[in-house]
């Protein structure tokens, strides 16, 4: 495979789609080896097919404000990947949302959904919409006017949405909602529903969750214990509480948190009442944590600093894209970080994924680490299937089951010479190879 001959013709096609090339690019790297050892890939032409999307949907969607005025957005959904079962994967809404991040987005949760072992394709969705400062009543009418259009588009055995950055179960409610009315069926077109209307337990918690049982099995490969280790968590959404929530539990101590506004250090942890804060601060509309240190005397905030400055055992990213970069990297390494665990979608660059490599540390990336999350989005679709409704315990055992397959699928591929495990290299190829093999099976079709 020749990898930069490749992206050459692939940044001609697509010129400007930085972020989607950036994910390419990784995977591309990754799994050259196996393609190269396996001529069939190379007949039926998977990479020129698995870099282009099934199809993309673009939309317009008008809404009116509080006001009155009216706004226009543009709505996305990316149907990336469908070889191995319907479309699946988040809706985002957030101003950074482009072609080029729903199609990294789409791309990513292709392998990712592949790495879960359940029936999954990849893809992704959202809109440019801002909701810093909205009403509820002004995200309810955004969210219908959204589905108006996606509607058409989806349906529980094509392409199931979910929550992303900027949706919660506050959208999806109302997303949901404006689908039931408009295809008049109740069908679980939705995962990351309410528990009234067909959600499932432990969805809310699950990438956190998800993550921290992944961090513990990286761990356990240097014979290392989570408990008494310090985390820091960039965001505060419900992906940042979910991971704050088990990594407490299982006795470690988060000392940060962050938001776009800047970040919150408490040397005491933040912890019990302290994480459902977090929440609050989420459904507040206003995107900033500088109001957790006037709440909790003894922490304090610094703004427009990234949390990666501060000296922990285990980091989190937990935000958006990017939003740890070589240099961040490079201060984690200098102040002794024993793991890094990717939770946001491509959360590192890659600069920051080779200094950490490079350190050997234990580095898992994203579409590894936050699986817990569409993972258990597929456990809700088999509950809808089934028309019942498993326990806590039951969904957290198979959450758990499948965070520990992941974790092995990445070391029986990405174990190097030397013993190191690259769990970049071992994700990629382990959710490529299924993807690959099953389009072959399939024919040319997509
Ligand atoms: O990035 C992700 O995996 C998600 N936003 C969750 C997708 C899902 O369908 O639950």
């Amino acid at each position: 495979m020749d990898v930069n001959k490749l992206m050459a013709e692939l940044e001609a096609k697509h010129p400007g789609e930085k972020e989607f090339l950036q994910a390419v690019h990784e995977v591309l790297e990754s799994v050259k080896e196996v393609y190269d050892k396996n001529p069939k890939f190379e007949k039926h032409k998977i990479i020129e097919r698995i870099v282009e999307p099934d199809r993309v949907f673009i939309f317009k969607v008008p809404w009116a404000d509080d006001q009155g005025n009216i706004h226009v957005n543009i709505g996305y959904r990316v149907q990336f990947n469908g070889a191995i079962g319907p479309y699946k994967g988040g809706i985002r809404f957030h101003p950074s949302v482009t072609l080029s991040s729903l199609k990294f987005l789409g791309f990513e949760q292709t392998f990712k959904n592949a790495l879960t072992t359940l029936p999954m394709g990849g893809g992704k969705g959202g809109s440019d919409f801002n909701a810093k400062g909205r009403s509820d009543n002004e995200i309810m009418r955004f969210c219908q006017s959204f589905m108006l259009e996606l509607w058409k588009h989806i349906g529980p055995e094509t392409d199931v949405p979910a929550g992303d950055i900027g949706v919660g179960a506050r959208e999806v409610g109302y997303m949901y909602g404006m689908y039931k009315k408009l295809a008049g069926d109740h069908t679980g077109v939705f995962t990351g529903k309410g528990l009234n209307w067909g959600g499932s337990l432990i969805r809310p918690e699950a990438t956190g969750f998800g993550a921290v049982y992944f961090v513990t099995h990286m761990l356990k490969t240097r014979g290392i214990d989570i408990k008494g280790k310090t985390v820091s968590i960039s965001g505060f959404g419900n992906v940042a509480w979910g991971a704050a929530l088990k990594a407490t539990e299982l006795g470690a101590k988060v000392v940060a948190i962050s938001g776009p506004d800047g970040y919150i250090y408490d040397e005491a942890g933040i912890s019990g009442e302290k994480i459902d804060y977090m929440l609050e601060l989420r459904h507040s509309n206003q995107d900033i944590v500088a109001p957790y240190a006037q709440k909790f005397p003894g922490s304090k905030f610094f703004a427009g600093k990234k949390p990666w400055e501060v000296k922990v055992d285990i980091a989190l990213p937990c935000a958006i894209q990017n939003e740890l970069n070589g240099d961040d990297a490079a201060m984690l390494v200098k102040n002794g970080v024993t793991c890094v665990g990717e939770v946001s979608n491509m959360g590192c660059t890659p600069e920051a994924i080779e200094t950490f490599i490079k350190a050997k540390i234990l580095f898992g990336p994203g579409k590894a680490v936050n699986a817990g999350g569409v993972a258990t989005s597929g456990l809700e679709m088999s509950q809808n299937s089934l028309k019942m409704s498993w326990t806590r315990e039951e969904v957290d055992m198979r959450l758990k089951q499948i965070m520990e397959n992941i974790h092995t699928a990445c070391v029986d591929h990405g174990t190097e010479k030397d013993g190191y495990i690259n769990y970049v290299k071992g994700a990629n190829i382990a959710g490529f190879m299924k993807v690959a093999n099953t389009m072959c099976d399939l024919g040319l079709i997509m």
